[in-house]
């Protein structure tokens, strides 16, 4: 049967298909394909740029092997810049310029923006971290303030009732943080109750286990030392598989903002 639209909103006939406009943005960066930049400012780091601009994300995700000597003393961030660190194993001293702080695995530190994020290798053997950096999004009466603290002394929660994922929260719910950065864990077997689709970005860093992931509508293998980034609306979830570890990851989401 036809279909006409004369423009008189007149229609003839049956509709045959539904409009979709693709434009979802998403990347698997597989821990044995990254490769090292070199990043004015650090010295003694291997550094490898994860999620940019470039690749459509609002923010920039590192990961950062710290050498004996390893450190940043120019400072990381910029004015209007908020920054995050999370240790993925090592020590690491952390500093905003008045005060240092310990940090060891698990341990993590948000910097409000325009704050300078100082880092330093505290240990000979290398440090692995975990390196985030993007524009904050001021509101008008509400601040974000400096957060520092230990992923092992949190206690998570069940991830919509599900017993086998937990979900820790690292930073304050309050509405003067634009951003947040979470844990999800799934025990092997378990997995997201549904495909999400959603406004916020990730930038996800895979802490343990291996896993299955479905990013729109694609299933993938992923495993430790994986990372992923998925732009806005991507269809997304995960399951996790083996008999060993859970599968589970460190990410970035940004919350408490109104789209522009
Ligand atoms: O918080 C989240 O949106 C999370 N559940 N997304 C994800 O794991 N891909
Ligand atoms: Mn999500």
């Amino acid at each position: 049967m036809g279909y006409k639209n004369n423009n008189t909103g007149y229609r003839d006939g049956l509709l045959e298909s539904r409009a979709v406009i693709k434009r979802h943005n998403y990347a698997l960066l597989p821990h044995d394909g990254l490769v090292k930049n070199v990043v004015p400012g650090f010295e003694n780091c291997e550094v490898t740029i994860l999620a940019s601009p470039k690749l459509g994300a609002n923010f920039v995700d590192y990961i950062i092997s710290m050498q004996a000597g390893g450190k940043n003393e120019k400072g990381f961030g910029a004015e209007g810049v908020e920054t995050f660190v999370y240790v993925l194993d090592g020590k690491l001293k952390v500093s905003d310029g008045m005060e240092s702080h310990e940090l060891e695995t698990g341990g993590y530190a948000y910097l409000p923006a325009g704050v300078l994020m100082y880092l330093e290798n505290n240990q000979e053997a290398t440090t692995e971290i975990f390196l985030y950096k993007k524009r904050y999004e001021p509101l008008e009466g509400h601040e974000a303030h400096k957060v520092v603290g230990n992923s092992n002394d949190l206690i998570p929660s069940e991830y919509e009732g599900m017993e086998d994922v937990l979900l820790w929260d690292l930073l304050p719910t309050d509405i003067g943080f634009d951003m947040n950065f979470h844990i999800l864990s799934f025990e092997p077997g378990a997995s997201h109750g549904y495909i999400e689709t959603h406004v916020q970005e990730h930038g996800a860093y895979i802490l343990s286990g291996q896993g299955m992931y479905n990013l729109d509508n694609d299933w993938m293998p992923v495993e430790k030392g994986d990372y992923i980034f998925m732009g806005a609306y991507v269809p997304q979830a995960a399951y996790a598989v083996g008999r060993g570890e859970p599968l589970r990851y460190v990410y970035s989401k940004d919350c408490n903002r109104d789209p522009k």
